[in-house]
Parts: C-alpha cells; sequence; structure tokens
C-alpha cells in the first residue's frame, strides 16, 4: 500500500458526514507528503521496518492538513488556492472547514495511538504530537506570526517566527521516526534541532518561491507578497536568502551525517529532493 493508500485507509473509520467529505477533500489532494517521508527516512536509517510508523506518519500529515486549511481561512490568510484546488472554505464554506479543521487534529490523536508499540513509547509520541503542534510549538509561530512581524522585523524575529511555524512539524517526523527506533532523549534532542533547521532553510525556500513562481504554478496564493508581509527575503533580498537557504540545508546535511548507527543515504536523497524542488 502507498502513502495516499494508507491516508485514504485513515479516514475509513470516520463516519461518513459533510466534514469528513471536507476533511477528505484536503487531507487526498496530494501534497508532497514530506513530513512522513522523513519520519520513514528516519527509521529505514535506523535499519526499522518503515511500517512501524505509519499511523504516526498519518496522524503528522493530518495535523500538517489542518494546520494548512485553517491558515487558509478568512480569519488568517484568507486564501483561494491550496494544492492546486479551491481552499477548503471556499469548496465548502468556513463553518465546514473550521470542523474540517478539528477533525483532522483530533482524530490525528485518536489515530497516532493505534500504534502497535510499547505503551511508554506511543505515549512519548503523542506527547510530541502535542507539543509540537500545539501552544508550545506550531499554535505559538501563527502567534508570533500575527503579532510579531508587523512592524521593523529583523532575522531574528523572523527566524524564531518560523522556528515554531514550520520547524516544528519538520522537527516531529524526525524526532517520532528516533523514537520508534528506540533512540535515547539526547539523540531525539539532536533530531529536534536538525528538523528546526530544515524547517528554517524550508520557510525561507517558500520565501523565494513565493516571488519567483506564480500561485498557478505553485497550486497555492502567495498570500504573504500580496499582504506585504515581511519575509527573509524581503529582509535580505532574493540573492542572500538563496545563499542563506543554502547554508542551512548543507548544515542539516552535516549535521545528519554525524549520527552514530544510522545509515544517511536515504535520509539526505530525500533532503536535496527537497533542496532542489521548484514547487
Ligand atoms: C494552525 C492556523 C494554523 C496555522 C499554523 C503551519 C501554519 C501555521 C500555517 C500554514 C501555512 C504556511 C505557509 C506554513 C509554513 C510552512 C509551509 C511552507 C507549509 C506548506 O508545507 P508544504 O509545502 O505543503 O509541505 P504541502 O501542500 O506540499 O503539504
Amino acid at each position: 500500500m502507498n502513502f495516499e493508500e494508507k491516508l485514504s485507509k485513515a479516514l475509513e473509520p470516520v463516519l461518513n458526514s459533510r466534514v469528513k467529505e471536507s476533511m477528505a477533500y484536503s487531507l487526498l489532494a496530494g501534497g508532497k507528503r514530506l513530513r512522513p517521508m522523513f519520519l520513514y527516512e528516519v527509521l529505514k536509517g535506523y535499519g526499522c521496518d518503515p511500517e512501524i510508523g505509519d499511523y504516526f506518519a498519518c496522524a503528522i500529515e493530518m495535523i500538517h492538513t489542518y494546520s494548512l486549511i485553517h491558515d487558509d481561512l478568512p480569519a488568517m490568510d484568507n486564501d483561494d488556492l491550496r494544492r492546486g484546488k479551491p481552499t477548503n472554505h471556499k469548496q465548502f464554506d468556513e463553518a465546514t472547514a473550521i470542523l474540517a479543521g478539528d477533525g483532522l487534529l483530533t482524530y490525528a490523536f485518536e489515530y497516532a495511538s493505534k500504534t502497535d508499540m510499547d505503551a511508554e513509547t506511543v505515549l512519548k509520541g503523542i506527547r510530541f504530537l502535542a507539543n509540537k503542534a500545539g501552544s508550545n510549538g506550531m499554535i505559538y509561530g501563527q502567534d508570533l506570526d500575527t503579532l510579531e512581524l508587523v512592524s521593523d522585523p529583523d532575522l531574528e524575529a523572523i527566524n524564531r517566527v518560523h522556528n515554531y511555524k514550520t520547524g516544528c512539524l519538520f522537527s516531529l517526523p524526525l524526532m517520532i521516526g528516533a523514537l520508534l527506533a528506540k533512540q535515547p532523549a539526547e539523540v531525539i534532542q539532536k533530531w529536534e534541532s536538525i528538523g528546526e533547521k530544515i524547517g528554517l532553510a524550508f520557510q525561507v525556500q517558500d520565501d523565494i518561491l513565493d516571488v519567483e513562481k506564480t500561485a498557478y504554478e505553485l497550486g497555492k496564493t502567495n498570500s504573504d507578497v500580496r499582504n506585504q508581509k515581511n519575509t527573509s527575503v524581503s529582509l535580505l533580498g532574493i540573492e542572500n536568502a538563496k545563499s542563506y537557504m543554502n547554508q542551512l540545508y548543507e548544515e542539516s546535511i552535516q549535521a545528519i551525517q554525524e549520527f552514530e548507527g544510522f545509515d544517511a543515504t536515504g535520509l539526505i536523497n530525500s533532503l536535496k529532493g527537497v533542496e532542489e524542488r521548484n514547487l
């Protein structure tokens, strides 16, 4: 079963309803599936069967999709296009889009809890999910994003927002992969820092793509440009932003190569694919 089929199967137990239709509309709309890919690559690098990560991989993609649905709402970025399709609230309505996001977020925890491993490991994984998605994680970043960048930002302020808003959901699959592979806390912590760096690199890249590509090419609207938001590109200029992004990816790759007992080939190849992406 490929990952798209696994995601589709994950929704089967949800009661047939309008909100299920709306959850499926966004969850099964494609997307690059980077976060699940990172989780699987960490498991493979440690020589584990990647399928032990299925429930968490689907759960992380559900949380990521919920964040996109809510971020696109009129009260947030007010975007019309996502994953090449009308945003959830455009396709359905605002109330349904809010419920679909809530449904995906909540169901993610139920689904992750089905992981067939010892209870302590599963509980820790669920704690990571809550921590990185919640008000000590992505939600904190979104809060900073709506407040702090309005006036006079510097790179440090922008990076702080991105570390939380974007980095947390990159750290999460790396940490869960290491956790399921039974790595000790200090190793999981190193994966957390690497995720933050990758998240930063990814966000700078996203800012670059937002100015260099059309909404049609990206399959999503460029609300940061439209809303004249401060980004790494507006602060550094396009060329410096590109060098900064390359440096961040390079540093991430170096850090991944330093783990003992980890075959980094698959993860580094995936990361290089992300670095070369133009969508
Ligand atoms: C909970 C409202 C709310 C927001 C949380 C994650 C987030 C904050 C908002 C989503 C919008 C956004 C621009 C986030 C930054 C991270 C990012 C570039 C997400 C897009 O991730 P991709 O490119 O998306 O992996 P696909 O569609 O490929 O899965």
